[in-house]
């Protein structure tokens, strides 16, 4: 990969997007190796928590590449606006949790793919927002549609059409980031965090995310339809009779041997 580090760590895939003279701004390959290196540790049976990261200690994603994007008519940007979405689909559709470690600026479509991750932790440094009115142009990867559902509609106008940014206690505070911690210890808190999910059932873990991103925009019926219907067919899985077992047995569940 020309753009991204890789590197797998007890069971965590970690990506580091790796242009920091840039600060790891986003071209056309940087969103070809993401969406490949993320397929690819979704394949990879010795991963089961993903690391999304920013290397260096200034920028997670500072956007799309500016300069990229300047040389664009509206063709190349309808390409570039697809393959950033199906980027961000792909990480939103991982039955691998996704975590962002945002170290510092996210912003435009660095801020769009952290909303895509299913988890964000902050450095203290971290800076947000969804800067593309500067520019006279509109959020392309998702902005618009992820962010209202996290924040809220009224806050998630205001961040777009003033393009301000906000810290990373700000974003806490709006419930855009779950945890905000020192730099230094970002990677290893979100290491902490995928050692905890790692001790759960992988089945149940993807099950309960398909559950929460499908059902986002049905009727709360629908919803508990999908809910219930995946419920009982875990009980049809290993995995729950390991679970409900090992509680019954007094020991710790062990559904990755
Ligand atoms: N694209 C290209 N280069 C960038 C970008 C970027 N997004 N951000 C920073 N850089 C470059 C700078 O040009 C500079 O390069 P050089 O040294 O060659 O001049 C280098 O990175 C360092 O940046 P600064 O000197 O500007 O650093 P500062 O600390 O002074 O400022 C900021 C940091 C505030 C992050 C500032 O760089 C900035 O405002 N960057 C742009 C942020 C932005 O507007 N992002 C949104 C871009 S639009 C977008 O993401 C749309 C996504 C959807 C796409 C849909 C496709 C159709």
């Amino acid at each position: 990969m020309e753009y991204l580090l890789i590197e797998k760590i007890d069971g965590i895939g970690v990506i580091t997007i790796n242009r920091p003279d840039v600060l790891n701004a986003m071209n056309a390959g940087v969103v070809t190796e993401l969406s490949t290196a993320v397929s690819d540790f979704i394949q990879d049976d010795e991963v089961g928590v993903i690391i999304l990261t920013g290397s260096g200690e200034k920028a997670f994603v500072a956007g799309a590449d500016i300069k990229a994007m300047q040389q664009m008519d509206s063709n190349d940007a309808l390409d570039f606006g697809k393959a950033g979405q199906e980027m961000t689909l792909i990480i939103e559709n991982s039955p691998k949790p996704v975590i962002a470690a945002v170290n510092g600026f996210a912003l435009g479509g660095g801020c769009e793919i952290a909303l895509a991750c299913h988890i964000r932790i902050a450095s203290e440094n971290a800076v947000f927002g969804q800067p593309e009115v500067l520019l006279g142009i509109i959020p392309g990867w998702g902005g618009t549609q992820r962010l209202p559902k996290i924040v809220g509609t009224g806050i998630a106008n205001e961040l777009i059409i003033t393009g301000n940014h906000i810290s990373a206690d700000e974003a806490h505070r709006i419930g855009l980031v779950n945890h905000v911690v020192a730099q230094d210890e970002l990677l290893d808190s979100c290491k902490e965090i995928g050692k905890i999910i790692l001790k759960n059932g992988p089945k149940a873990i993807a099950i309960s995310l398909q559950c929460i991103y499908e059902s986002f925009n049905k009727s709360i019926q629908d919803g508990l339809a999908v809910e219930v219907d995946a419920f009982a067919k875990l009980f049809s899985t290993d995995e729950a009779k390991e679970g409900m077992t090992a509680f019954v047995e007094k020991r710790k569940a062990n559904f990755r041997s």
